[in-house]
C-alpha cells in the first residue's frame, strides 16, 4: 500500500503559535513525502534551531534537533554517514543567513544530494521578533525601533551566486504549489534549495505583503538560464514563486566520491568495499 500523509504525521502534535506559516510548509513536506512514497525509516530531517526547527518533532522519520546555524554540516554528516537517506535540511532565515551564513556555499560546492528547505519568516521568532537577514528597512521593532539600518539578504540571489544546482521558492499561502516545488527538489540529484516564504504571525505578519507580491514564474521560462533566474530575482514589483534554476548536469558529491576511492583498487579491504558500496 502506498504511504499517505498519515504516515508522516508524529503524535507530537504541532506547537507554534495558531497562523503560523512554519505549518503551511509542515503539511507540504507531510504531502511530499506522501507523493514520493517514501518509507519513514528511510528519510532523516535535520533541523537547526528557531520555531522552524521544531519540524522534525512533528514528522515520523529520523530526526535530529541540532544547534542554531549548523544545519547544513548536520544535514552532510547525515547524508555522507548514510548515502542511502533522503535527508532534508529545515532552518530559518537567521538560521541559515546569519550564524550559519558560511555553510550554505560549500554545501553548493559539494553538491550533495540533500534538499534544504529554509522556512523565512523575514524575522527572529523564538527569541521574539527581533530582525533578521531577511527583514526588511521598513519594520520597525524591538530591535529595530526607528526601522532597519541594514539591507536585506536575498536567499535566492545568494544561491545563485553560490551555484546551487537546484533554487525553488514558494509560499505558505500556496501549499499545493510549496509540495510539487519540495517534490522536485527532493528528486534533484544534488544539493537543492528551497526558499519557503513562511509569515510569523506574532512578530512580521507579511501575508498582506507577500500576497500582493507574490507571481508564478511563467511556464515558459528556462529554468538552466541562470541570466533569467538573475533578472527575476531582481524583479521590484513582483516575487517570483517556482524554480528560478536547475543544471542536472552537475555530478552530486556521493558519487564524487564513489570516483574518486574507485581508482585506487584495494579488494582484499573490507572497509574500502563497504565505502564503496555505500557510495554506489
Ligand atoms: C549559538 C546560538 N546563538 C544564538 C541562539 C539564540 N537563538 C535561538 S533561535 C534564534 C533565531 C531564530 O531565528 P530563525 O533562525 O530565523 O528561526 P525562526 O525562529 O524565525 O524560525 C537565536 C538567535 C542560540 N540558540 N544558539
Ligand atoms: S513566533 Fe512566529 S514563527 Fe514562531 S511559532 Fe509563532 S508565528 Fe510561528
Ligand atoms: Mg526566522
Amino acid at each position: 500500500m502506498p504511504h499517505t500523509t498519515a504516515d508522516y504525521k508524529a503524535s507530537v502534535k504541532p506547537t507554534w503559535c495558531p497562523g503560523c506559516g512554519d505549518f503551511a510548509v509542515l503539511n507540504a513536506l507531510y504531502q511530499a513525502l506522501a507523493t514520493l512514497d517514501l518509507n519513514p525509516k528511510d528519510v532523516a530531517i535535520v533541523s537547526g534551531i528557531g520555531c522552524s526547527g521544531r519540524l522534525p518533532i512533528f514528522v515520523n522519520s529520523y530526526g535530529f534537533h541540532g544547534v542554531h546555524g549548523r544545519v547544513l554540516p548536520t544535514a552532510m554528516g547525515v547524508k555522507i554517514g548514510n548515502p542511502k537517506l533522503t535527508v532534508i535540511a529545515v532552518g530559518g532565515d537567521g538560521d541559515g543567513l546569519a550564524i550559519g551564513g558560511g555553510h550554505f556555499p560549500h554545501a553548493a560546492r559539494r553538491n550533495i544530494d540533500i534538499t534544504y528547505i529554509m522556512l523565512d519568516n523575514n524575522i527572529y521568532g523564538l527569541t521574539k521578533g527581533q530582525a533578521s537577514p531577511t527583514t526588511l528597512q521598513t519594520f520597525q521593532g524591538k530591535s529595530s525601533p526607528y526601522g532597519v539600518a541594514e539591507e536585506n539578504l536575498n536567499p535566492v540571489a545568494l544561491a545563485l551566486a553560490y551555484d546551487v544546482s537546484f533554487i525553488a521558492r514558494g509560499y505558505s499561502g500556496q501549499l499545493k504549489h510549496l509540495t510539487d516545488l519540495i517534490v522536485d527538489g527532493i528528486n534533484h540529484k544534488g544539493f537543492s534549495f528551497v526558499h519557503a516564504l513562511s509569515p510569523c504571525v506574532v512578530f512580521n505578519d507579511t501575508y498582506k505583503y507577500y500576497g500582493k507580491k507574490v507571481t508564478p514564474i511563467a511556464p515558459y521560462e528556462n529554468p538552466s538560464n541562470k541570466m533569467r533566474a538573475l533578472e527575476m530575482w531582481q524583479d521590484k514589483n513582483n516575487i517570483f514563486l517556482g524554480t528560478f534554476y536547475k543544471d542536472e548536469t552537475r555530478q552530486p558529491f556521493n558519487e564524487r566520491i564513489r570516483d574518486i576511492i574507485g581508482q585506487f583498487p584495494r579488494d582484499d579491504d573490507k572497509y574500502f568495499i563497504d565505502m564503496l558500496n555505500r557510495y554506489a
